[in-house]
């Protein structure tokens, strides 16, 4: 099949699917089929009504296999951006994502859509893995910060960046709009809302000076609706605890706490018979659910976030779709076994609108 025929074929797929559930009637969406097929018969491509761009965005949410959250896919907030061109606008668009999304901590679903990828121009791309993230340094064998960055962290500083070098230094957003160099943006701090961690019985946690930013932005996906590729749009919901305690801040090749945190707590390191490492996970999250509740910020423990997917997979169930899920991300790295997700097995068949990992960059 020729480029067009597929992009033909997966346009009429996907107006079929939106406009039955938006309860189009038959003649609006015939009408609107012979438009895309014009468009794309006279100039290789077609563009989505707001309506569709919006349904679709939910939809693609709606469709993440690997995403527990899925139970708001329908009330996340769609920002068109689709007519900025220059990375200075694309940098300020992404800054005001940032404001919305993060709601002064009570945090709001939302992504941001920029122009797609369109034959004959090159493609829009935020090169950050997430748009409010922390630098790593390395220096012969160790890192200050997050090792998790490290390739990114060389980028921004061969592109003329210079951070502070404290483990938690936030990275500039670094856009490439046309064929030229990527350019890059520091963001405010006044935007960046961060929470200190502390624990509700343990003062010496404080100690540790851990701290972790309120709002994941996810930047390096694609959002593909419709046989159109929309290569920057950024998406942002609030943690599950688990993403910074059990892995952001206990992973050995990231922030590697574990054996901090058994320190302060008593614990004997000299045998995993202690199961320390358990003990020391369990705190670290009660602290980090702790301290974001202080803070006023968003964040939802697993056992909660498990419900909310047990009550999506229902509601969809209810809605005559099929729920397709990847099981080995779904269940939370602490305690999987107490959630019926560990319980039950998942369809991992891929559908579309969907978000797909962004083919490896040179970032
Ligand atoms: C993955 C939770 C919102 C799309 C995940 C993961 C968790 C999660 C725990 C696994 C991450 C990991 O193990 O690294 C949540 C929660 C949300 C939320 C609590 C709160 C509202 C969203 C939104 C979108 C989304 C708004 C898109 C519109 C995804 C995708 C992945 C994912 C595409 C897979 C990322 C990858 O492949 O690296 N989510 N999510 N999620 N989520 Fe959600
Ligand atoms: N584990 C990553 C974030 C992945 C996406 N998680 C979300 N997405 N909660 C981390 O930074 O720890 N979201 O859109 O809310």
């Amino acid at each position: 099949m020729k480029v067009y025929d597929v992009l033909q074929k997966d346009a009429e797929e996907y107006i079929l699917l939106c406009y039955q559930e938006l309860g189009k009637t038959e003649a609006e969406t015939v009408r609107r089929l012979a438009e895309i097929r014009a468009s794309i018969e006279e100039t290789g491509t077609y563009e989505h009504t707001y309506e569709e761009l919006v349904h679709g965005a939910k939809m693609a949410w709606r469709n993440s296999n690997r995403c527990i959250g899925r139970l708001f896919w329908d009330s996340m907030q769609v920002i068109d951006e689709r007519g900025l061109e220059r990375p200075g606008d694309i940098a300020e668009a992404l800054l005001r994502h940032i404001e919305r999304g993060t709601g002064g901590g009570k945090i709001v679903p939302t992504i941001t859509v920029f122009r797609p990828s369109v034959p004959g121009m090159s493609d829009i791309r935020i090169l950050n893995h997430q748009l409010i993230r922390y630098a790593g340094y390395e220096n012969g064998g160790t890192t200050t910060g997050d090792p998790a960055s490290a390739l990114f962290t060389r980028l921004c500083m061969k592109l003329g960046w210079t951070g502070e070098g404290t483990p938690f230094d936030v990275l500039p957003l670094v856009i490439q709009g046309g064929e030229g160099r990527p350019e890059l943006f520091p963001i405010p701090p006044e935007l960046v809302m961060e929470v200190p961690i502390t624990h509700p019985d343990i003062p010496a946690f404080a100690e540790l000076g851990l701290r972790w930013y309120a709002v994941p932005i996810i930047s390096d996906m694609e959002l593909v609706i419709g046989g159109i590729r929309y290569t920057a749009a950024p998406f942002n919901g609030w943690y599950m605890v688990t993403e910074v305690g059990a892995r952001n801040f206990a992973d050995e090749q990231r922030y590697n706490m574990l054996p901090r945190v058994a320190e302060l707590m008593g614990l004997s390191t000299a045998s995993e018979t202690s199961l320390w490492r358990d003990r020391a996970l369990v705190e670290m999250n009660v602290a980090v659910l702790h301290s974001y509740k202080q803070a006023g910020v968003s964040m939802v423990d697993h056992h909660t976030a498990a419900s909310q997917f047990r009550l999506f997979e229902e509601r969809e169930a209810r809605s005559g779709r099929e729920v397709t899920g990847n099981w080995t991300w779904l269940i939370p790295p602490l305690s999987p076994a107490t959630t019926h997700i560990f319980h039950h097995s998942y369809d991992n068949t891929v559908k579309t609108p969907n978000f797909f990992k962004r083919e490896a960059s040179n970032a």
